[in-house]
């Protein structure tokens, strides 16, 4: 069984689509950030830095407790728990973790960066606004150009495509709009017709 301790932010979803994706058991634990549940000294040993996502596996590598935080180092801890959406072909799974990484260190985290100046700070900064909106676009491009002579960012659909979906299904479908990015409209769309990501983004269970 595998706790997973999460919100309904970008990245409080990717690991929810992995779980939904391989069918591995699991128990969603919200933690609501809104409300500062993620200071709480008891959530913070699993994730010292207090962000979610975070994960008790325990049923771990020799029945080991693994407690672990940080979305890209937990999609590529089930990735290698499961053998699914994780390629074992060297070449292809180099590929998958430039993605991987790209999407949580650099795509999500600037795109966290847009969602905070241009939608939800009260107040408003132009010259922050206009950079990372600037910045967003830019990197639609790089993922639409890529997409343009790809399905997926590595190979097959992979964790690669799950860590970045959730910021262009919300800042790029909604903000931004995906009318200039036609290759990452079809890629989201696919990705968005899957049913285990439709549970993923669905409400959390009762
Ligand atoms: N690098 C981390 C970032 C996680 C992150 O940004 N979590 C946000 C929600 S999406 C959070 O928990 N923020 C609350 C806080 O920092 O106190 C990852 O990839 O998991």
């Amino acid at each position: 069984m595998i706790d997973c301790y999460t919100w309904t932010t970008d990245n409080g979803y990717k690991p929810r689509m992995m779980l939904e994706e391989t069918g591995l058991p699991h128990r969603i634990i919200p933690v609501n950030i809104r409300e500062k549940a993620q200071m709480k000294p008891e959530f913070m040993k699993i994730s010292p830095g207090h962000k979610i996502p975070a994960i008790v596996d325990h049923d771990g590598p020799g029945g080991a407790t693994v407690t672990m935080c940080e979305t890209g180092a937990i999609l590529k801890y089930l990735g290698e728990k499961t053998g699914k959406f994780y390629p074992a072909d060297p070449v292809t799974r180099a590929k998958v973790d430039q993605w991987l990484f790209y999407g949580s260190a650099t795509f999500t985290t600037l795109a966290q960066q847009f969602g905070h100046w241009t939608i939800r700070s009260p107040v408003k900064a132009p010259p922050a606004q206009e950079f990372y909106d600037a910045n967003l676009r830019d990197m639609l491009g790089i993922l639409d150009r890529h997409l343009a002579d790809n399905e997926y960012f590595g190979g097959a659909y992979s964790i690669a495509d799950m860590t970045m979906y959730s910021d262009v299904h919300i800042h790029g479908v909604n903000d931004i709009g995906l009318k200039d990015y036609a290759n990452v409209k079809r890629w989201h769309d696919a990705i968005e017709a899957r049913p285990a990501v439709q549970r993923a983004w669905g409400p959390f269970p009762s």
